[in-house]
């Protein structure tokens, strides 16, 4: 840094490991990471920011400004503003898309016997998702019944007709399905969708901006449906999630083991490798470490996390850290939210990277391309190029931060509703319903989404994790804002102890006692429930919450949190919250507020029309007293209309 230039502060995370590497390396003043490339990129475009610049067609970059209140071809700011957001939301769709249909495919090869590493590994899963669609078990074999949920999953990922698709038909109230089909909005498919924003959004087609917002809504239910097949399809070839204990952040990298650092999304490839690493123990012991230890980064890590019990190496901001420790022999990644720049940083140790898919390479690093046919051979490859690593490193010095916390995670919905039925086996859910109907709890809150630098990592998060608990919220968590809880060791029963408030310690007490020769440890404070992908799973709760008390999803006092949302998938699964029925937090406000028209839809329109609408709000303190806020208007709301449903014999009104 040039002697004059501004200080610039680098230490945006509260995450005391991260804090340590960051200072050790400005002390020496080596490598480059996001936290000193988001300070260099100041300041950062507001015409961008606020959503205003249309670089739709040749004729742009068009920008909103006082002096030019439309583009050349005459588009208002709220077009702009508005074809943006919905493309946003078809690249998080897309993204989505992406991992499901790559489920969907190894599926089909294993059908076709063209997989054979893999199998089915959950047949009462299969049996309950066949279940679910309507599809009758009687004289099929588990494959021929596979076969069939096969063919509806590739049906709601392609089918160009107007029938309803059946992940969204069957996972949701039908008062949801009745709003849908009311305001058009409901997806012919998730391809389908995707396209239809692509074409309505070319220069010159759809300028009206409440009905491009409205593709944008059907767009993030066929996200919605995508995810919910890629949750389904995993558990069903890996196993459904139960809870399991283990370790979080940079203390545990073991500088006796071969280290592998599984990052990206997609468990195909990260289970076979976990697998792999646990088998070539021997190959690993006679290169002199005491075995292969692979830890997770990002999704990929919460989907060998939820099923495997691997620890969580860290969250997506912090990403290029670990191998800062030198002690990393090796990062695999898949595809989504992989930083270029981790392959800048392995450049200054022996660390390799390896990429994976065919579709998501880094200049210069490994390749070692994935395929079904041959997964545990590219598995034992990576391993075998972590063991040569290892190798290279073994005498050399390394600095890693000892700091770890013990977490329990593993909720999948079936395991909630096991948990839940150790004291009402009957109405496992009714056990959360009692509880906020008698004022012990006050409500959930699923905490998701990603890190973002426009505000301090993982600090929005875990304040409001221990605010909300103190609260007497029940807490839910996926993706990196499960990170942050994992890291920063509130996933475990001491937490609970430490920032539970009155009424939630009694639940858990409730809970605890009940399971105690059920459950290795005793529940922690925020329930893990997967990847992003998994916050199917979450949206689940919700529908299983609505059922339960008999009215549909805005009624229920459930709120979503993105504290530092970041990527087009974040934007998705919010849009999908909110036409869902579910208020939804976002703590980074996103590219919207050039158009006050579109803001307004988001923000108050949605709600009249969805039951959920945003809250944005980056003070994490504001963001507390408004999710509360949320969730007291609809306990009382439910009361009242509980109330008066009792009173005058009727059934519980409608609307909300
Ligand atoms: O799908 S939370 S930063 S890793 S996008 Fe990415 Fe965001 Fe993390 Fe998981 Ni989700
Ligand atoms: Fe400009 Fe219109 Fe082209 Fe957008 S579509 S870049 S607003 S001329």
């Amino acid at each position: 840094m040039s002697e004059g230039k501004k200080k610039i502060d680098n230490r945006r995370t509260i995450d005391p490991a991260a804090l340590s590497v960051i200072d050790t390396n400005s002390a020496n003043g080596q490598v480059e990471t996001a936290y000193e490339r988001y300070v260099n990129m100041q300041p950062q475009c507001n015409f961008g920011r606020t959503g205003v610049c249309c670089r739709i067609c040749l004729q742009g970059p068009c920008r909103i400004t006082k002096k030019s209140s439309k583009g050349v071809c005459g588009a208002h700011g709220y077009t702009i503003v508005a074809r943006n957001l919905i493309r946003a939301i078809a690249g998080g769709c897309g993204a989505h898309a992406d991992h499901s249909r790559h489920m969907i495919y190894t599926i089909h090869e294993l059908l076709e016997g063209k997989a054979p590493d893999y199998s089915i590994e959950d047949p009462e899963k299969l049996h309950r998702v066949a279940d679910r669609l309507g599809l009758s078990a009687d004289g099929k074999d588990d494959k021929e019944l596979l076969k069939e949920v096969l063919t509806h999953a590739e049906s709601d990922f392609t089918k160009i007709n107007e029938e309803p698709c059946k992940w969204l038909e069957t996972t949701v109230v039908p008062e949801r399905m009745k709003v849908f089909t009311d305001c058009n909005i409901q997806p012919r498919s998730v391809h389908t969708s995707i396209s239809e924003i692509m074409g309505s959004t070319h220069m010159g087609v759809d300028h009206d901006p409440v009905n491009l917002i409205f593709q944008g809504l059907k767009t993030s239910l066929a996200d919605y449906i995508g995810m919910h097949i890629a949750t389904d399809l995993s558990d069903i070839l890996f196993g459904t999630p139960k809870p399991v204990t283990t370790e979080a952040n940079f203390g545990v990298i073991d500088p006796d083991m071969v280290n592998i650092a599984v990052h990206g999304h997609n468990p195909l490839l990260s289970e076979m490798i976990v697998r792999q690493a646990r088998e070539m123990k021997s190959e690993a012991e006679a290169a002199g470490a005491k075995g292969v230890k692979c830890m997770g980064i990002c999704c990929t890590g919460n989907e060998v996390l939820m099923r495997q019990g691997v620890p969580v190496l860290t969250n997506f901001l912090s990403q290029e850290l670990p191998i800062m420790t030198g002690a990393v022999d090796l990062m695999v990644v898949d595809v989504q939210c992989i930083m270029p720049g981790v392959k800048a940083v392995a450049d200054c140790y022996h660390t390799r990277v390896v990429t994976t898919m065919s579709h998501s390479k880094i200049p210069g690093s490994y390749h070692v391309e994935f395929t079904e046919a041959r997964a545990v051979e590219k598995a034992r490859e990576v391993v075998t190029l972590a063991i040569e690593a290892f190798k290279e490193r073994k005498d050399k010095e390394v600095d890693i931060p000892e700091i770890k916390h013990k977490l329990t995670a593993g909720f999948s919905m079936e395991a909630m509703e096991e948990v839940l039925g150790a004291v009402n086996p009957e109405e496992p859910i009714k056990v959360i319903t009692d509880a906020v109907d008698s004022g012990q709890l006050r409500g959930v809150v699923l905490f998701a989404g990603c890190n973002n630098l426009r505000v301090p990592h993982d600090a929005s998060g875990a304040y409001l994790i221990k605010e909300l608990a103190k609260n007497n919220v029940l807490i839910v968590a996926t993706g990196c804002a499960a990170g942050t809880a994992a890291k920063l060791g509130l996933m475990n029963a001491e937490a609970v102890e430490e920032y539970a408030g009155e009424g939630l310690k009694a639940f858990y007490k409730t809970l605890n006692e009940a399971n105690k020769d059920k459950l290795k440890e005793d529940l922690p404070l925020v329930f893990h429930m997967g990847s992003c992908v998994d916050n199917s799973r979450a949206y689940d709760l919700t529908t299983a919450l609505a059922r339960q008390w008999g009215v549909d999803v805005p009624k229920v006092p459930f709120v979503a949190s993105a504290p530092e949302a970041m990527s087009e998938k974040a934007v998705s699964i919010g849009s999908w919250c909110v036409t869902l029925g579910v208020p939804t937090h976002v703590g980074v406000v996103p590219e919207v507020t050039g158009s006050a028209l579109v803001d307004g839809i988001a923000l108050q329109i949605a709600e009249d029309v969805y039951g959920g609408y945003f809250i944005w709000e980056e003070d994490p303190e504001k963001a507390a007293e408004k999710i509360l806020g949320a969730l007291d208007e609809r306990t009382w709301k439910l009361k009242v209309h509980k109330e008066t449903a009792e009173k005058f014999e009727t059934e519980l009104s409608a609307g909300w």
